[in-house]
């Protein structure tokens, strides 16, 4: 087998490359090594920036996005039992986000790429990148129990954190910056209307809550947890209890409770593999750089790294100069840096932490009273959440 560009991986990153390379006429395959329905039910990500609708839009692919996506213009933010709302547009010149799941955007990525673009491999497991610092490239795969080769000019490794492609990079050129955080996201979703018609992060002594939706009649709601939970060590009605307790406020606010249809624990990691180039290998997404979800910015990251790709081979193609493409890493990796400094800031003003002192629970008290009386303070925190520019 043999193309353009071979992608690892059928996440948001790899699936939508594909689409953005079909639409520009350069052919690539899908290796993905899991199955459709796995990839289409993995409950993940709900919060699309502004630059994310706009590049699905450009790409084709946001059909249903701009009939059932939830366009918000704000959050809560939620501590001492006070809400204070935080207007996007009003503090951005008219940004704002839209709440429209993972699962959903890959459902439309993949029927796309079925009805228009190349061959999209599914139980394929990419084992190897070979050659990266060649001319020629390969991919060594596993698809229906037979080992195979697919030749590339180009690698990309959209292959998601505990992918293959990081691999190949020589250990004397990688580096990674990491932080662990000592507790866990508890996610659970339920067949209930949301009980608030925005996001609510709420700060609590006694841990974080997060109140989210997957549409008007499905509630997404999330616990901090210590790091070593059980989700089956939690009954439904303890969620609640939970969940109750820490978004209580002083007015006539309730939490409506429904049936819970699955419950998770997802771990908090900070992480950051520098280059993200090696060669023709080039790494897209979680493979190169996870943040804590608190910021929601995972997908949207992995979106701006596939369209820096994309931009910078059809650069390479229509010019003749791989600028572009030399340039991928350090073009992908100033505004990866941002959206960690901004995931650890969200994370660390909101989580107490097990060995925490009093001391430290007034000072996230201090800043989340600074955001709230200072539009200063405020406009930082949206401008970050709508999503920073992708350099041209
Ligand atoms: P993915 O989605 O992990 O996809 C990688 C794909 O590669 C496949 N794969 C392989 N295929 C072939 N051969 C191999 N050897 C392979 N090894 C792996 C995997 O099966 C998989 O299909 O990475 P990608 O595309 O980079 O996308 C990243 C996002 O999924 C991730 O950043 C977000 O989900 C993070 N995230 C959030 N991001 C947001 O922007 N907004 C949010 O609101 C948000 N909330 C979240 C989140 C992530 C969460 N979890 C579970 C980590 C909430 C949660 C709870
Ligand atoms: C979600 O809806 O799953 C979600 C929303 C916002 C976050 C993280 C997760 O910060």
């Amino acid at each position: 087998m043999r193309t353009t560009v071979g992608i690892i991986g059928a996440g948001p990153a790899g699936l939508l490359l594909a689409r953005l390379l079909h639409n520009a006429g350069i052919d690539s395959v899908v290796l993905e090594s899991r199955d459709r329905s796995y990839v289409e039910h993995r409950q993940r990500a709900g919060i699309l920036e502004q630059g994310t609708v706009d590049v699905l839009r450009e790409a084709g692919a946001a059909e249903r996005m701009d009939r059932e996506g939830l366009r918000h213009d704000g959050i809560e933010l939620r501590f001492d039992r006070q809400r204070h709302r935080v207007d996007f547009p009003g503090l951005t010149g008219g940004r704002s986000v839209t709440v429209y799941a993972q699962t959903e955007v890959c459902k439309d990525l993949i029927a796309l790429q079925f009805k228009e673009g190349g061959p999209l491999l599914f139980e394929a497991e990419a084992l190897a990148v070979e050659g990266a610092g060649s001319d020629r490239p390969r991919i060594r795969f596993r698809h229906e129990g037979r080992e195979d080769v697919l030749e590339c000019e180009y690698v990309v490794g959209c292959d998601g954190f505990w992918g293959v492609a990081r691999e190949a990079f020589p250990e004397s050129l990688s580096r990674v910056f990491e932080r662990t955080y000592p507790y866990a996201w508890l996610g659970i979703l339920a067949d209930v209307a949301p009980s608030h018609d925005e996001l609510v992060y709420a700060r609590h002594d006694r841990g974080f809550a997060l109140l989210s939706m997957r549409s008007p009649s499905v509630s997404r709601l999330y616990l901090q947890v210590p790091a070593d939970t059980d989700a089956e060590d939690w009954t439904d009605e303890a969620i609640w209890d939970e969940l109750e307790r820490r978004l209580e406020t002083d007015d006539d606010w309730r939490l409506a409770r429904g049936p819970i249809t699955q419950k998770s624990v997802t771990p908090m990691r900070s992480y950051v593999h520098e280059p993200m180039r090696h060669g023709r290998l080039f790494l897209a997404g979680d493979a190169a750089h996870i943040v804590p979800p608190t910021g929601a910015k995972g997908l949207n990251l992995a979106v701006g790294d596939v369209v820096t790709f994309a931009r910078a081979l059809l650069h390479e193609r229509d010019t003749g100069s791989p600028e572009l493409l030399d340039a991928y890493s350090a073009t992908c990796l100033r505004r990866i840096w941002q959206a960690e400094r901004f995931s650890y800031d969200m994370t660390s003003m909101l989580h107490p932490g097990p060995g925490d002192s009093p001391f430290d629970a007034r000072l996230q008290l201090a800043r989340l009273g600074r955001i709230a009386s200072s539009r200063a303070a405020e406009t930082d925190l949206a401008e970050a959440y709508t999503g920073f520019p992708l350099d041209a």
